[in-house]
């Protein structure tokens, strides 16, 4: 099947925005001084808030994603509680394939589980591009969430990358070692490439259709592709995620970029085009601002000091929550610390707090309130 390129109507998405152009998150986002340090966390809405167990105790997780009232409702909860500079749009990286029509679940306890695996050329090939009325009832959800802010909040539309929804849709579920999708993409590099073909699109058209429905930012998760060594993600992944940014600049919102365990492939995943690049917990923001702005210096050996220049997101170690107020604290401390010598260095032109990867279900929602408040004084 060969796919029609997604086509952009950038005016009706200027028009949905907001202007809530001295927003924290943006300043931040676009190298500005913000008014305070901006922050949220992944995975903010969701089971560490009784407010949300108690909406999801009577309906199902991909449900919720596709009932406009509940899925606004359940991404301001965390912003309301926890005064966060970003909402993230409540819904989840399978959502776009489940609209376009592919048999898929969210088990509780697991995660996405797909009815039948695609490890084929023929099952890559035919899978479906998700249609813009498809995704109607987050276009609504969208509206919804924006009502509900105050005009420094924003909201973070988001997509997963092709990596990582090649990984639930070839292994059929969570996986540990992602060892089948790598056998098929060492061993059918050729169905590997028509897989990430047919995914693009719909990762590119669910994203616009968010940025669409006015959302201020957009995030792509590549959250397992710490799995790949740099040269595989060169070869297999890097294309494709770089062919998404540079569909999705025209809409001139900030775009972030994150995976879990990504410390040796953080350069690689900055130069594919992201505005702002999430780091997880194992690599200290300094650091990773070094590698950051030197692998876009190999890449544009023209460009301005400027041009090399991102903002980091990041990266509390989500399991610091369950230290105690003092850790936390000083933890928190730590972070901001490393954000700032970065800046301070010329390597990164500026900070959005974050986990370095999501809120555990487990976690005290009243620790989360604390690290927002820690983080706003610093
Ligand atoms: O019953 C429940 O509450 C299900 C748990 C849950 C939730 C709250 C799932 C199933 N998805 C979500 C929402 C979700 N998923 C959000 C919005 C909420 C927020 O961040 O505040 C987002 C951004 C996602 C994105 C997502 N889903 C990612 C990328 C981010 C990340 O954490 O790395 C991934 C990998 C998924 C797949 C997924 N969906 C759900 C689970 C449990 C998983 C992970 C399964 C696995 O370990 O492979």
């Amino acid at each position: 099947m060969t796919h029609d390129p997604v086509t952009l109507d950038v005016a009706t998405a200027q028009s949905r925005r907001r202007a809530a152009h001295d927003a924290p998150f943006l300043a931040a986002a676009r190298g500005d001084t913000p008014s305070r340090r901006p922050v949220w966390m992944m995975r903010q809405a969701g089971r560490s808030l009784p407010e949300y167990r108690e909406i999801r105790a009577h309906v199902g997780m991909l449900d919720a994603c596709f009932t406009p009232d509940l899925l606004s409702e359940i991404t301001l909860q965390p912003v309301r509680r926890h005064d966060a500079d970003a909402a993230i749009l409540f819904s989840d990286i399978v959502v776009p394939l489940k609209a376009a029509g592919i048999d898929l679940d969210i088990v509780p306890g697991r995660g996405p589980v797909v009815a039948q695996p695609i490890r084929t050329r023929e099952a890559a090939r035919n899978l479906p591009v998700v249609h813009t009325e498809q995704l109607q009832p987050v276009v609504e959800g969208i509206a919804g969430v924006l009502e509900g802010l105050r005009e420094d909040q924003v909201l973070i539309g988001f997509a997963g990358a092709p990596f990582t929804l090649a990984s639930y849709l070839v292994e059929g579920g969570p996986s540990k070692n992602h060892e089948v999708t790598k056998g098929l993409m060492y061993s059918q590099p050729e169905v590997w490439h028509e897989l990430m073909r047919a995914l693009t699109p719909s990762i590119i058209r669910f994203l616009a259709v968010q940025a669409e429905a006015g959302v201020d930012a957009l995030q792509l998760f590549d959250s397992w592709a710490g799995y790949l060594s740099a040269r595989d993600y060169r070869e297999y992944v890097a294309p494709y995620s770089r062919q998404i940014f540079a569909a999705l600049e025209p809409y001139g919102i900030p775009r972030i970029h994150f995976g879990v365990g990504t410390g040796e492939l953080l350069g690689d995943m900055a130069v594919v085009g992201p505005d702002v690049v999430g780091v997880d917990w194992r690599v200290p923001l300094d650091s990773a601002a070094e590698r950051i702005s030197s692998a876009l210096a190999t890449e544009d050996p023209q460009g301005s000091p400027e041009q090399r220049l991102r903002t980091l997101q990041g990266n509390l170690d989500p399991a610091v929550l369950f230290a105690g107020p003092e850790v936390v604290r000083e933890q928190v401390q730590r972070v901001c610390g490393e954000a700032d010598r970065a800046m301070a260095r010329g390597l990164a032109r500026g900070h959005i707090f974050n986990l370095g990867h999501g809120v555990l279900p487990t976690t005290d929602p009243d620790a989360i309130t604390r690290a927002f408040e820690e983080v706003h004084q610093q």
